[in-house]
């Protein structure tokens, strides 16, 4: 039997790597039977395609290119200008956006370079200007005080993370609570929503800098219009963080007042989530902030990924095909059928619902923490990730919430009656799982475990992932 370009692909290359060291190998299939088996129902990630993939694979890896397309620091960078150039090209006219940055590791970085590029194009600052010929690493705590008292104690106004902001929008454990003055907005304590009256009473008395916008659990979409004309009632810098729902707005479900790209100075996001490609990142901008934002490298990331920005210009290539539009809006059908049949099943949601690819289950409704509620899913073969709901009583680590999303169980084709099936089986865990004598510890009978991943793993069978890719 002659095999199809993907297996022969893939099998080879574990072969390669077999003869070295047997268990990366063994690693890698292993992996790969595992997503084959569970119910990946983490809002984050997706499953990227075997073009995606096989670009990252390859001797691109070897090479350095700080700078930029025809302007770098070292020679040879020919075939690194042609994919970053090809990659920049795919996202500018995938997202309408007049620039695009494809240097960005990862959506921190993306956010990293956003800030600075914010901060140098706004700020009048000899200490800013010595921070950026070094590494950021290297600064103290006495440099970083220096820094931001002549930078003015710049402000950021972003989300709240118990409302569904993220830990670079301003917050401690992260770079940027220490580099900005931040104060948050939440949500509505009775609807969830975002409430747009209030950001704009907060940013009337706090003027930030920065206002940010953007969410990694916050199951409802947000209008960018009004955020922006908060923004410029305060001279604020209006930046969207894309992450999670770049896919939803590169398959134009987010139009209008949703797409951010219009409506914001600059946006940043993944590449990995909704939007199905590679790990990294991406800065877009109009022209005033491109210059700033070209100096990502050195001032924040170290030398680009040149094999993973070849894997960017694949998967945005995919992005623009037509049928990327259909993808994006099964994500919410799908959603919007999982939070339905959760709801008739009597969970509660966060906003009784959504209009985007997550859902966010308040498991303090079954009795449980969401420490207790991810680990009784995971050994029901179902993947999701715990996470705080609005004033969590439990805190970021054992949290009330467990956040669902549908980008990757979409990618392997499964659909609103699947979704329904799905609601089905959490809900039968959650409810058959009873707290144990900590926040961590939960009674889940072993045999209805069982019973469930063999459920979840019949509902996959027909939506086989990877289908084209036989390891042997
Ligand atoms: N870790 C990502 C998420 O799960 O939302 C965001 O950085």
């Amino acid at each position: 039997m002659s095999l199809n370009a993907e297996s022969t692909a893939f099998r080879s290359a574990l072969e390669v790597i077999r003869a070295v060291e047997p268990r990366v190998a063994d690693a890698i299939g292993a992996e790969l039977a595992d997503q084959r088996e569970s119910l990946k129902l983490i809002a984050s990630e997706n499953y990227a395609s075997p073009a995606t993939l096989l670009a990252m694979g390859n001797w691109f890896s070897d090479k350095y290119a700080e700078g930029t397309v025809g302007r770098r620091f070292y020679a040879g960078c020919q075939n690194v200008d042609t994919v970053e150039a090809l990659a920049a090209e795919h996202a500018k006219e995938l997202f309408g956006a007049a620039h695009a940055y494809v240097q960005p590791h990862s959506g921190i970085d993306a956010n990293l370079v956003a800030f600075w590029a914010i901060l140098a194009d706004r700020v009048e600052s000899p200490a800013l200007k010595k921070a950026q010929v070094r590494q950021v690493n290297d600064l103290t705590e006495a440099d970083w005080f220096a820094l931001r008292r002549e930078l003015g104690n710049q402000r950021m106004l972003g989300m709240s993370l118990d409302a569904g902001g993220h830990l670079t929008h301003g917050f401690r454990p992260n770079i940027s609570g220490k580099m900005f003055d931040q104060r948050s907005y939440g949500t509505d304590p009775t609807t969830g929503l975002i409430d747009y009256d209030k950001v704009a009473e907060a940013a009337r008395e706090f003027k930030p800098l920065i206002l940010v916008a953007g969410y990694s659990a916050y199951p409802r979409k947000v209008n960018f219009r009004i955020m922006r004309e908060i923004a410029d009632s305060v001279g604020a810098t209006f930046m969207v963080d894309m992450a999670h729902f770049a896919g939803l707005v590169a398959g134009k479900v987010f139009t209008g007042d949703f797409d951010p790209v219009p409506h914001a100075h600059i946006v940043t996001t993944t590449t990995h989530k909704s939007l199905r490609g590679p790990r990294g990142g991406m800065v877009l901008c109009g022209p005033e902030l491109a210059g700033q934002v070209d100096r990502g490298c050195p001032m924040v990331l170290g030398g680009p990924l040149p094999h993973v920005m070849a894997a960017k210009a694949v998967a945005l290539a995919e992005a623009r095909r037509p049928d990327f539009a259909g993808y994006a809006q099964r994500i919410v059908d799908n959603s919007q059928a999982l939070a339905e049949g959760l709801l008739r099943r009597g969970a509660k949601l966060v906003t009784g619902g959504t209009d985007n690819h997550l859902v966010l289950i308040d498991v303090s409704g079954y009795g449980l923490t969401g420490r207790q509620a991810e680990q009784a899913l995971l050994d029901s073969g179902i993947v999701t990730n715990r996470n705080a709901v609005p004033q969590d009583p439990n805190g970021a680590w054992y949290t009330s919430g467990i956040r669902i999303g549908t980008p990757a169980l979409t990618t392997r084709g499964l659909g609103t009656a699947e979704m329904d099936q799905t609601a089905e089986l959490i809900h039968t865990v959650l409810t058959q799982t009873t707290s144990g004598e900590s926040k961590a510890k939960y009674v889940l009978d072993p045999a209805l475990a069982d019973k469930v991943s063999k459920q979840a793993s019949d509902l996959l069978t027909t939506f086989p992932l990877y289908p084209a890719v036989d390891l042997g």
